[in-house]
């Protein structure tokens, strides 16, 4: 009735898109939604957050983001897929009405919007972020190896025009420094981080950095387990759980190992979403068909339920 803006759902949607549907999500469902710009990009563009909670002061709260990575572009939409989810069924689905009644969400969907928009305009590859480096030549840095923990160490690259190059110094792009100062604010309320990339269908648990264990291992073992276990359950996809060293490759500096080595978040994971490893030379795991934006969702939000109910 007299709405404007388009549904994001199940596409594959330009920045300022999601941002309107972001707004419409948050006034049509007022009562559990607000926006919050937590800040610029190098290019200008605004990073907008929603919360998603019930009434209530001081309660535990979760974090998602996605898209760090400007190529991975089903890790928003999937990111758009929760919020869906959370808002539109808050009144009809109990087990979704505990979620927002016990935690307040913190989503921010488009964590890189400058690449994300670079890579709908110009190089559908790209994956950092589109500030300029002290080589003239060579644009961005990677904001998965730009946070302040282990900075520059395993996984990275000193040469600006690598994609691993993790920037001058820890938080030299605006949108990690963005949102380190969020999390910073949020942070004795944050039980659980999660952050969205793509792909290889795996459950990252931490440390990425090296292959030294946090003392609760176990208990973020425990509970990865139970979210792969859950995943598995609607679509039959098996995630391999593990840390980066041991089953893909170690890298520091990256959002989640800082979430929990500096911001204390006690449950901090990566995701690598759909597709998985088994597609031959002739396709590219990044360009990911569009039909697989509401399963994979699906997937991840089970996921996401179950590691919720799980944590202590
Ligand atoms: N993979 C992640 C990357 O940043 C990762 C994997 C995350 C490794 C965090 C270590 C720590 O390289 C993708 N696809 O970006
Ligand atoms: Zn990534």
């Amino acid at each position: 009735s007299g709405q404007t803006y388009k549904s994001v759902l199940g596409t594959y949607a330009r920045h300022s898109a999601i941002n309107d549907w972001l707004e419409n999500v948050a006034n049509s469902y007022s009562s559990i939604a607000s926006t919050e710009n937590i800040g610029s990009t190098y290019e200008g563009r605004t990073m907008k957050l929603i919360k998603i909670g019930s009434d209530g002061s001081n309660k535990p709260a979760i974090w998602l983001d996605a898209g760090i990575h400007a190529r991975e572009w089903i890790a928003p939409a999937v990111a758009e897929y929760i919020i869906d989810q959370l808002t539109s069924r808050y009144a009809s689905n109990s087990n979704i009405r505990k979620m927002v009644d016990d935690f307040d969400w913190y989503i921010l969907p488009v964590a890189n919007p400058d690449g994300y928009e670079y890579t709908h305009t110009n190089d559908r590859m790209w994956r950092k972020t589109r500030a300029p480096t002290n080589d003239y030549y060579c644009t961005g840095s990677d904001p998965n190896r730009n946070f302040d923990f282990h900075f520059g160490e395993a996984g990275t690259s000193s040469d600006p025009c690598s994609d691993t190059y993790p920037g001058p110094r820890p938080f030299s792009e605006k949108n990690t420094s963005n949102m380190r100062d969020k999390i910073n604010a949020l942070k004795s309320r944050l039980k659980m981080y999660l952050s969205l990339h793509a792909y290889s269908e795996l459950w990252l648990t931490p440390w990425g950095y090296d292959s030294a264990r946090p003392a609760d291992y176990i208990e973020m073992d425990r509970v990865a387990d139970i979210g792969v276990n859950a995943l598995k359950a609607v679509h039959g996809k098996s995630f391999q759980r593990g840390t980066p060293p041991a089953i893909l490759y170690a890298a520091s500096g990256g959002s989640y190992d800082w979430a929990k080595g500096v911001a204390d978040v006690k449950y901090s994971y990566t995701l690598e979403l759909r597709p998985g490893n088994d597609c031959s030379w002739f396709c590219n795991g990044f360009v990911l068909d569009s039909s697989q934006i509401i399963p994979s969702g699906e997937e991840i939000f089970a996921a996401v339920e179950a590691v919720v109910n799980a944590m202590q």
